[in-house]
Parts: C-alpha cells; structure tokens; sequence
C-alpha cells in the first residue's frame, strides 16, 4: 500500500486549508516535514517544510496512528493557509517525500477496505456532502451511522437462518419434510416478507430524499398542463395559450413541498395527429415518463373523464389524477369523493392546490418521515428489487412444488443481492463506479 495525499478543503481562498496524508509512509514524512512526529490526536502547532528542508508554510498538524483513524492507516493532516499555491507548495512537498495523489475517494476507499465502515456508508459520505436539503442531509448521516446498513443486515441474517434451517430439513431425507406444515418455517417466511417490503418502502422514501422527485405532468393539449407547471412553482415558467399544442419543448422547474425536492417536468400534450413539432415534443415527452416516479394526467374537469393512460410508465411510478378547471364546472375541490383517487383543482384560481401537494406527499412516502429516514440510490434499489425477486421465487417453489432445495438456493441468491449494498459482496468494478464519483480528497 502506498501513501497517499489530497487537499481535504476544496479548491480556492479560504482561512484554513487542509492537507491530509494516508498510508505507511506517513510517520516519516511527518518527520521530514514537521521535524518531528507530533503527539498522536493533540494539535500541534509546526512549521512545514519540503523536501529541501526549506519553510512552506506554517499551521496545526494532527496525527492519527492507524489504526485508530478515518482510513484505518495512519493519517497527517496539516492545516496551513488556505490559499491555492501554498496548499499546491504543501501537497509538492509530500509528492517529493514519496507519497502520490489520492485518486477521488481513495481515503473512503481505504476507510472502506479497512473495515472502518461498509459500502452503504462510504455512499452516505457523498450523500451528506451532497445534500440539498436540510432532510437530505439529516439522513445521509443517519445513513453513515449505520442505520440503513443494519436494517439489511438484519435482513440478510434473517435469510441466513431461514436457509440453515431449510438446508438442514434437506439433509435429513430419511424424515419426510412437511414444510407446508411447518409453522416455524411459514412464520419465517411471512416475516421476511414483511421486512422486505418496510425496506424497500423506507429505501424508495431515501432515494427521493437524496435525488428528489421527479413528477411529469401529462395530458391531452390544452388540459392545462403548463397552467398547473407555472402555478405550482409559482412562476411564469411555460408558456399558456388557447392554443392546443402550445408546449413542444420539455419545462422543467425545481419547487420544493414541505422540504421535499421536486423536479417538475411540463410536456407536450399527447395527441393522435400533431404536426412535425408537437410530434418531436410527444416524443420527448414519452422520454422524460421512462424516469418519472411520478405522473401528474391532467384533464379538463369540462370533459369526461379519461378511462386509462395510453403511455407506457416506469415500474412503481405512481400515477396521479388531476381534473383541472374547476372553476368553470362548480365541482368541490380537493381529492374526489367517488374513489376515482383524482384531485380536483383549478390552476388557474388554485383551489385544490393543497390537495395536491398532499398527494404528491403521499406518493413519495414523505409523510410522517420520523427520525428514521435515511437516504439510498437507485444501486440500493436495484439490489433490493433483485434479492426481494429471489425471495418471492424461492417462496413459490416452496408453496408450489414443496421445493425446499429451490428455495434454500434462491434465499442464498437473495442474501447475496443484498450483500451489494453494504459491500459483504463486491467486485473492483462495483467499487471504481462508487468510488469515482467522490471527488478528490474525501
Ligand atoms: N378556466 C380555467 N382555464 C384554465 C385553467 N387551467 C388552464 N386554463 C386555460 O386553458 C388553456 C390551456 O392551458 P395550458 O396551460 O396552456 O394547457 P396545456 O395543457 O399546457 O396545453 P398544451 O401545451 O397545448 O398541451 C389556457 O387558455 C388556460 O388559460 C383553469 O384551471 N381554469
Ligand atoms: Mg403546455
């Protein structure tokens, strides 16, 4: 292993800027640097040198011995003078003494090869620094506290002792296996699917918090489409007219609901013969619905209702009703009351509005959010989809068939699936896409 060294605080002027140094060689460029080792986890105030012996700068100098530190190597940090040059002249100097750049992420990395914390964690790093709102980054930090990596653990402990005990059902044949009737096993079953389904509700609430929510508005043209855009984010951000197919380029407007980012993407309205613009519009329109966790159809409360929606939608985007232009047909506004699930509302004098934000609330599972949200990604996600695939398939090769052998190897699959997120199983190239995302010195 080799020693590595970043600036720690990012590029420019600041009061303070800090050099940090991770690897085996630290002591002894700490030596040549600082002329002596200082006191392990004291400040220690020290003038710092180059190679040459020559003065660079002056500041506190912490030392942390590995493996009681960020990296679980030993580790420098030199707090100097937070000016462009002098920070280049202190990392020179480190460079000279044998250490080389820190790739971006490396010392997460190491942190991360080192056992100090696991892959969920290392992410919930980029998260907090990523934040971009108060939410978001109070549960990236419950995230790198561990609080999302022990719910899957927990869960994949689960899964383990599931398959002990339906493994060791198998090795036993001269018995016949009655695992229909086996009630601890049903019970283990029933209790996994429950975990599996709060963990992937609670992850999908963390992803919106960490990448917020994206809604599209769709409709016939002249539903009201760029009317509700401009009244939601409260500027004049689409153009409205009478004209159907007004709309042919995508609007997109950030707004924010009670703390809860949401990306709003206002589109060309769908019809069967547009012209050749309106038609690249539909297209694009179709393209923005592949990524929507939400759809806003909007239709005009004077027509009857649509029965079902003609487009294609992503798996698990939730799909919202809006009857627009209530103000001409003297309907109550706020959600309907004859369980179609629609909204009624009027962009134009904003009644139902209310109802509205509660709904889009609600789809993104950002009500009651509790002390215990933390964030995830879409690779968490994913890995939990593919593990909860597994699940269900060993469950029903073991209802259907009474496969106790296919279920035993698809809980292991799932167990695996779940690994990905913590890291307990991961390949180099999962860890290069994490890893480069981080920028340099983290
Ligand atoms: N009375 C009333 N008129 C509305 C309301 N919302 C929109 N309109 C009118 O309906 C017409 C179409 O509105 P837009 O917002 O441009 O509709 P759109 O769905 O974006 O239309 P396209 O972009 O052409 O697909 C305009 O004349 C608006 O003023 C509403 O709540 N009440
Ligand atoms: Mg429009």
């Amino acid at each position: 292993m080799d020693t590595i060294v970043a600036a720690a605080t990012p590029p420019g002027v600041g009061g303070v800027g800090v050099v940090r140094l991770s690897g085996p060689q630290v002591e002894e460029i700490a030596r040549r640097m600082i002329g002596e080792l200082p006191e392990p986890r004291f400040a220690t105030a020290a003038t710092f040198r180059n190679a040459s012996g020559e003065d660079v700068d002056s500041g506190l100098a912490l030392y942390f011995p590995g493996p009681a530190s960020f990296t679980g190597e030993s580790v420098l940090e030199l707090q100097g003078h937070g000016g462009p040059v002098v920070m280049s002249m202190l990392i020179d100097a480190a460079l000279e003494l044998g250490a080389r750049m820190a790739e971006p992420g490396e010392f997460t990395k190491r942190a991360f090869l080192n056992d100090k914390l696991d892959l969920a964690q290392a992410e919930a790093i980029a998260d907090l620094i990523g934040s971009g709102t108060a939410q978001a980054a109070r549960a990236a930090l419950h995230s790198l506290s561990g609080a999302f990596s022990s719910k899957v653990e927990a869960l994949a402990e689960q899964l383990v002792r599931l398959r002990m005990y339906v493994e060791a059902a198998i090795d036993f044949p001269e018995e016949e296996i009655d695992f229909l009737g086996d009630e601890q096993l049903l019970a283990g079953l029933k209790s996994c699917s429950r975990a599996f389904e709060e963990l992937r509700r609670t992850a999908r609430v963390g992803r919106v918090l960490r990448d917020g929510y994206r809604v599209v508005i769709v409709g016939k043209p002249n539903a009201g489409k760029s009317s509700l855009l401009n009244r939601l984010s409260g500027e004049e951000a689409a153009i409205v007219t009478e004209v159907a197919g007004t709309t042919r380029d995508i609007v997109r407007e950030q707004i924010s609901i009670d703390g809860l980012a949401v990306e709003l993407i206002d589109t060309a309205g769908l019809r069967d013969d547009p012209d050749r613009i309106e038609e690249e519009g539909i297209r694009r329109a179709r393209e923005a619905l592949k990524s929507a966790d939400a759809v806003l159809w909007i239709q005009d409360a004077n027509e009857s209702p649509e029965q079902r929606i003609d487009e294609k939608l992503p798996e698990g985007a939730e799909i919202i009703i809006v009857r627009n232009k209530i103000d001409m047909t003297d309907e109550q506004a706020g959600l309907a009351a004859d369980g179609s699930g629609a909204v009624r509302l009027s962009a134009k004098t904003g009644d139902g509005i209310d109802a509205l934000h509660e709904c889009l609330r609600a789809a993104a599972g950002y009500r009651n959010l509790g002390e215990g949200a933390f964030t995830s990604r879409k690779r968490h996600i994913d890995a939990l989809r593919r593990a909860a695939k597994h699940f269900m398939t060993g469950k029903a090769a073991l209802e259907d068939m009474k496969a106790g052998e296919l279920l035993a190897e698809e809980l292991r699959l799932a167990q695996e699936a779940l690994g990905e997120i913590t890291g307990a199983v991961s390949s180099d190239d999962l860890l290069g896409r994490i890893f480069s995302e981080f920028c340099i010195g983290k």
